[in-house]
């Protein structure tokens, strides 16, 4: 039979876990950062943050507006004497330019907030990435065509859908690391990472679809 008073005091105690619980924040808002970032030091200067469900409160609806509204387009690049396929589909909204969903905005937002002091600049420029399966992946790289490839900065990756891994190698050789990107998670590269690190999100035998939203301070590429 349905016991009204264990009801009521179950409910009683799920209130008080919310008014107290101090990670409690307004649906739909990022996560707070201060106090919730682990960072491993990479070494060589480099080092990563991660903040797992960032922003699980928007993830879906951030999924399926990257999804339906971004205008994405299929690249080509040679490749020794023939042209192939980019294995994922992008798109990059650049400074100023309205991002596809509220939650997207708040996250630039509080992370230009909570990075300022260490970055000394907004971030500004969005790019997208929509991983569509297991087959899709990025090559071993560092962000270096602007300014990464000369200075410090940070890369701050927002992830939605299907967990892929993002691995890291350092640049001339040594062992390898990897964090696995979830559903609304927050890593962010900083330090000399771009310059003295690559990373990587390698193909799997199996996976649903992936978006991936890198914010990067301005001439950052
Ligand atoms: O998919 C990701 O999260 C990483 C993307 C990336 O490394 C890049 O586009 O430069």
């Amino acid at each position: 039979m349905f016991d009204h008073r264990r009801m009521l005091a179950r409910m009683d105690f799920q209130a008080t876990l919310f008014a107290e619980d101090p990670t409690d924040t307004a649906p739909g808002a990022p996560g707070p950062l201060d106090g919730h970032v682990e960072r491993t030091d990479l070494g060589r200067g480099a080092w990563l943050d991660v903040r797992r469900d960032w922003l699980a409160g928007v993830a879906d609806g951030v999924f399926d507006a990257l999804v339906h509204d971004v205008p994405w387009r299929a690249e080509r690049r040679q490749m020794y004497d023939r042209v192939v396929a980019v294995p994922r589909l992008l798109h990059t909204y650049g400074a100023g330019e309205p991002l596809p969903h509220p939650g997207l905005t708040a996250a630039r937002e509080a992370l230009s907030a909570h990075y300022a002091d260490e970055l000394g600049e907004p971030f500004t420029t969005a790019g997208c990435c929509y991983y569509r399966d297991g087959n899709d992946s990025v090559a071993w790289h560092g962000d270096t065509i602007g300014r990464g490839a000369r200075q410090d900065t940070m890369v701050a990756i927002v992830s939605f859908g299907d967990p892929r891994r993002l691995a890291l190698r350092p640049r001339g050789g040594g062992p390898s690391t990897a964090v696995v990107m979830g559903h609304g998670d927050l890593v962010v590269m900083g330090g000399s990472c771009q310059r003295t690190w690559e990373h990587a999100v390698p193909k799997v035998a199996h996976a649903g679809p992936r978006l991936s939203v890198q914010f990067r301070p301005a001439g950052v590429f």
